[in-house]
């Protein structure tokens, strides 16, 4: 776990912390979404716990996520949940391909 904390930290680092929208902001508790800049969980690896405008230093260079916890999310090809949106299944995960590969620049989870 200390890990996963440590991932956090380094997201937060980049100043994510100012692009929150306020009412995605709420922690989802039990669940995180895990995002990779390479395939199967290579490269640079962070834990969202909550929704965010703007994936900073991750935009348009994820390649692989998994969802943990009971609670589906929404990831979207550009920033405050514009452009086109993917639903990620709760115990969903893999490697992502074509259009959504190197796309996504927000994440909420789905309520
Ligand atoms: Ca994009």
């Amino acid at each position: 776990m200390s890990n996963i904390n440590n991932q956090t930290q380094d997201l937060n680092s980049i100043e994510l912390v100012q692009d929150l929208d306020q009412e995605a902001a709420a922690t989802i508790t039990g669940g995180y979404l895990y995002i990779s800049t390479g395939y199967n969980g290579s490269g640079s690896e962070t834990a969202l716990g909550k929704g965010y405008t703007s994936l900073g230093g991750y935009n348009n260079k994820v390649s692989w996520y998994k969802v943990t916890g009971n609670t589906g999310w929404y990831a979207y090809t550009g920033k405050d949940y514009t452009g086109k949106g993917y639903y990620l299944a709760p115990g969903s995960g893999g490697n992502l391909g074509g259009y959504e590969n190197n796309n996504w620049e927000s994440v909420k989870p789905a309520y």
